[in-house]
């Protein structure tokens, strides 16, 4: 065992070199601030008793293939103010209501106001939630002059299923691994969004910090096409935090009518998966974890994946123009996940998850926790958030 450990580290470190990409990575987003308004209502007509239209609402509303990237790149700082009412005219008695907006964000959204107040979840597409309302049309009551709308902060937040989101195909050990590495026995989570029940375990660090893992059953071939449970699947991919692909270091069979697929092409099917289903999965930090050390030959499989993929890597970062241009009809991804970190484990045996534990914990506090606090900073209310303890 120690012999693979050693070759793999001296192979780790040159790979390492490689994947300084990933710290240029996107950032994935999981909460966004917004600041919205109701449209102010329009004027009455007092000589002939004219109301006003009413202005215009915000809602935030759960819509397929959104993500809140797309929320936090299509406004300048998220300022989201709903149409005016029109104004009572003569030949125009009932001024026309302003313009509603809405803030498309994908489910598994809860919408709260700056006080962390809950004021909706928006657990399945097309669920809704009123932010902003707009202000009364100009009537007698009024002074036939429109009142102004609701406005307010307010943030968007994607509720995780877990921190940790294993990524593999049937029988890769998923499930071995999260009860090696659980605290306790991982339970079934109960989430009313879900309807492929993931098993979330919590592991738990030295310093008693923990960490959610899900196991979310397994990917299959041609889930983006929604083959199976696929988009299911992926969408509870997406609410985590980083991507912990579990791949057999013996490769992957589906059933015997099915190609055999060595570990390095396994990899590769995962990550044009989630490249198809939603280009933004890959950039999120991810760690590869080659599971079944234990077993004979397993060590020399081990060197051939990682050299495939130090390869595969050098390839890639040499012609990049070439890489972008590949076509999904070849069957190779656009761009290879640029691991974290890649980890020989036995599941069975606990061989490298310490390693893989701690690993996983700095890689997400390496893009989380400090990406927070620039974040916030950047707000400028570090102080205030701070000493609320709200983060
Ligand atoms: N030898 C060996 N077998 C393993 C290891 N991890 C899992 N297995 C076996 O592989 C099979 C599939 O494991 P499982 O955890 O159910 O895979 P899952 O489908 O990904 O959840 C089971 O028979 C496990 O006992 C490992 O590290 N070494
Ligand atoms: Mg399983």
């Amino acid at each position: 065992m120690m012999v693979f450990l050693t070759r793999f580290l001296l192979v780790s470190n040159k790979i390492k070199g490689r994947f300084q990409a990933g710290k240029n990575r996107h950032r994935f987003i999981d909460q966004v601030r917004i600041y919205a308004r109701g449209g102010g209502g329009g004027q009455g007509h007092p000589k002939f008793g004219g109301i006003g239209g009413s202005g215009g609402d915000v809602y935030v509303q759960a819509l397929p293939d959104e993500t809140l990237k797309n929320v936090k790149s299509s406004k300048r700082e998220q300022r989201y103010i709903a149409g005016p009412g029109d104004n009572s005219k003569a030949r125009i008695l009932q001024g026309v209501k302003g313009r509603d907006l809405i803030i498309k964000v994908p489910p598994g959204v809860c919408v709260t106001d700056d006080n962390n107040r809950l004021l909706g979840d928006l657990n399945k597409v097309g669920d809704k939630v009123l932010v902003a309302r707009g202000g009364e049309g100009g009537k007698q009551k009024n002074e036939w002059s429109g009142a102004k709308g609701t406005k307010g902060s307010f943030k968007l937040i994607l509720k995780l299923i877990a921190d940790v989101g294993f990524v593999g195909f049937p029988n890769a050990g998923k499930s071995t691994l999260l009860k090696a590495v659980s605290r306790t026995e991982p339970k079934i989570a109960d989430y009313p969004f879900t309807t492929i029940r993931p098993q979330v375990g919590i592991v738990e660090y030295g310093d008693k910090r923990q960490i959610s893992m899900a196991d979310l059953p397994g990917l299959i071939e041609g889930s983006h096409q929604n083959m199976g449970m696929g988009h299911r699947f992926l969408r509870h991919v997406e609410r985590t935090k980083l991507l912990l692909f579990v791949v057999d270091v013996h490769g992957f069979q589906l059933s015997p009518r099915h190609a055999y697929r060595n570990a390095f092409e396994t990899i590769n099917i995962l990550n044009k998966e989630l490249e198809l289903y939603k280009s933004e999965l890959v950039e999120k930090p991810a760690i590869l974890a080659l599971n079944k050390l234990d077993m004979e030959g397993a060590d020399e499989l081990l060197q051939e994946t990682l050299e495939a993929i130090q390869n595969n890597t050098e390839t890639s970062h040499s012609h990049p123009d070439m890489v972008e241009g590949t076509t999904e009809e070849n069957g190779e991804v656009r761009k290879p996940i640029s691991f974290e970190d890649i980890i020989p484990i036995s599941a069975k045996d606990g061989e490298g998850l310490d390693r893989l534990k701690s690993r996983v914990r700095e890689v997400i506090d390496e893009h989380y926790e400090k990406e927070r606090t620039v974040e916030e900073e950047s707000e400028g209310d570090v102080g205030r958030r701070a000493t609320t303890g709200v983060l």
